[in-house]
């Protein structure tokens, strides 16, 4: 057959139509069950993670079952959340809106307050047919976007600010709370995370077995303080081998606008109102924290058992997200509340149907970047307010081309972090008014951020760049 110019253009034009028609196919059944049936979503929120757990190479957490779960899907590296307070965080990420001066500001934030008019993640999913569900600390408030689910959010009758013995329980007296932490030799079922776990494994048990797909929110207490969890898992950890950190000390030639008084901690008994804690304070807090990790560990395993059990691990999406980091005693600080590497990088991981386990990306991501990449995982549309970008491509491919930069603030302070820098700033008015400080971190020389080198002529260009990024963020605060 004779193939002139007119019919090759016909030919190619098929061919191109025909990949893309076969793409587009592939594409949609990613994140689906091989039978085409729709994929449920476990959706795991864990309270002031921060990513030392041995998958992410820093073997100082023992966590086997993050370690399981990172091996079915993709770890993120580089992922940060948008706000390092636990309120605003969540109400960020689950609307894809970024926090602004006026928008997810403190840990009271409510998301049907400060964004009404926007549909949450949960509330896309009950739309498109979807059993919705939140269980534990998913939201800040119980009944915050009671709207988005099929239920009536489930919490504990009692706090998650709480402990196991009377007498620790004795010390709470208005503002002043118990100890920071506490050991005990109760059993597991007396927990908070164990019982919130519980009401979860019912939850699964039910709605594995109707017609409905089901997005499922389960928010554990731990590690937020207090660092109350039982001995058994703080006897994971020889408390001769907790290490403090080697930076325990305000970064050079930073501006004192930086300077954070973690007021959180002060709230505990015995923990002083001013100045440093002692060292040995500071062992056991680092002890705790992670004897918290390991216990919420437990739990996550517990889950990850069911779906095997109940034979639905090969049709549901997990996604595991802390909702920002934690600082043990880096630059002196402890909790959140600041725009610190440490305090604002988080592990995040996706599984989901179609997804090369085992993988590891090292691109820059953001927590408003979780809701799109749920949507296009479950084959819903995507709303137009979302301000985030899907991280489906990075599930394909994690080395794919994704953010240059990610953005995370917290009242006066805003800030970029790029591959190689972190560019910080204080203004007054929560971020609105006159700069009163500017940080500057080269992460490649000094990754812990210990030296500001805003003042460096050397770095004068990368100033300037990091600067306009960062000014181009704070115009959209208005969006
Ligand atoms: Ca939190």
């Amino acid at each position: 057959m004779r193939i002139d110019r007119y019919s090759w253009q016909w030919f190619s034009a098929i061919g191109v139509l025909s990949a893309v028609v076969l793409f587009t196919g592939m594409a949609s059944r990613v994140g689906y069950a091989n039978d085409g049936q729709r994929p449920n979503v476990l959706f795991l929120a864990v309270d002031d993670l921060r990513p030392e757990m041995a998958c992410y190479g820093m073997l100082r957490m023992i966590t086997p079952h993050l370690d399981r779960l990172a091996e079915r899907g993709v770890r993120f590296d580089r992922a940060y959340c948008n706000i390092a307070v636990c309120g605003a965080s969540r109400a960020s990420l689950m609307t894809g809106l970024r926090p602004t001066p006026t928008r997810f500001m403190s840990y009271l934030t409510r998301a049907d307050e400060d964004a009404q008019h926007v549909p949450s993640l949960p509330m896309i999913f009950k739309r498109h047919g979807y059993h919705t569900q939140s269980n534990g600390k998913v939201y800040h408030h119980r009944d915050d976007d009671a709207a988005a689910w099929s239920e009536p959010p489930w919490r504990r009758a009692t706090s998650s600010i709480w402990w196991a013995l009377p007498e620790n329980r004795a010390l709470v007296e208005g503002r002043q709370l118990g100890p920071a932490y506490e050991a005990a030799d109760v059993p597991d079922e007396q927990y908070p995370d164990h019982q919130i776990c519980d009401k979860t494994l019912a939850d699964l048990r039910r709605l594995a077995g109707q017609d409905k797909p089901f997005f499922l929110a389960c928010g554990f207490c731990r590690p937020h303080l207090p660092f109350v969890v039982p001995q058994k898992y703080w006897d994971l950890y020889p408390a001769d081998r907790i290490r403090l950190p080697d930076n325990m000390y305000f970064p050079h030639d930073l501006p004192e606008a930086f300077q954070y008084n973690w007021g959180e901690l002060r709230h505990y008994h015995g923990i002083p109102q001013q100045g440093p804690v002692s060292e040995a304070t500071a062992r056991k807090l680092i002890h705790g924290y992670y004897a918290s990790v390991s216990f919420v560990d437990a739990q996550i395993g517990r889950l990850l058992d069911a779906l095997d059990e109940l034979g639905i691990a090969e049709r549901t999406i997990i996604v595991l997200w802390g909702d920002h980091g934690w600082q043990l005693g880096e630059h002196g600080f402890w909790c959140k509340h600041t725009n610190f590497e440490v305090a604002s990088r988080t592990p995040l991981m996706i599984v989901a149907p179609g997804i090369d386990g085992g993988g590891v990306s090292r691109r820059l991501v953001e927590f408003i970047d979780i809701y799109p990449t749920l949507c296009e995982l479950a084959g819903l549309p995507l709303p137009d307010h979302l301000q985030g970008k899907s991280l489906h491509p990075l599930l394909l491919g994690v080395d794919a081309e994704h953010k240059e930069a990610v953005f995370t603030r917290f009242d006066r302070g805003d800030a970029v972090r790029t591959d190689r820098y972190r560019y910080k700033e204080m203004r007054a008015n929560r971020g609105l008014g006159d700069l009163e400080g500017v940080g500057l971190f080269d992460l490649e020389k000094d990754p812990d951020e210990n030296r500001n080198v805003a003042e460096d002529p050397a770095y004068g260009e990368v100033l300037v760049k990091l600067r306009a990024m960062l000014d181009a963020v704070r115009a959209g605060y208005g969006s």
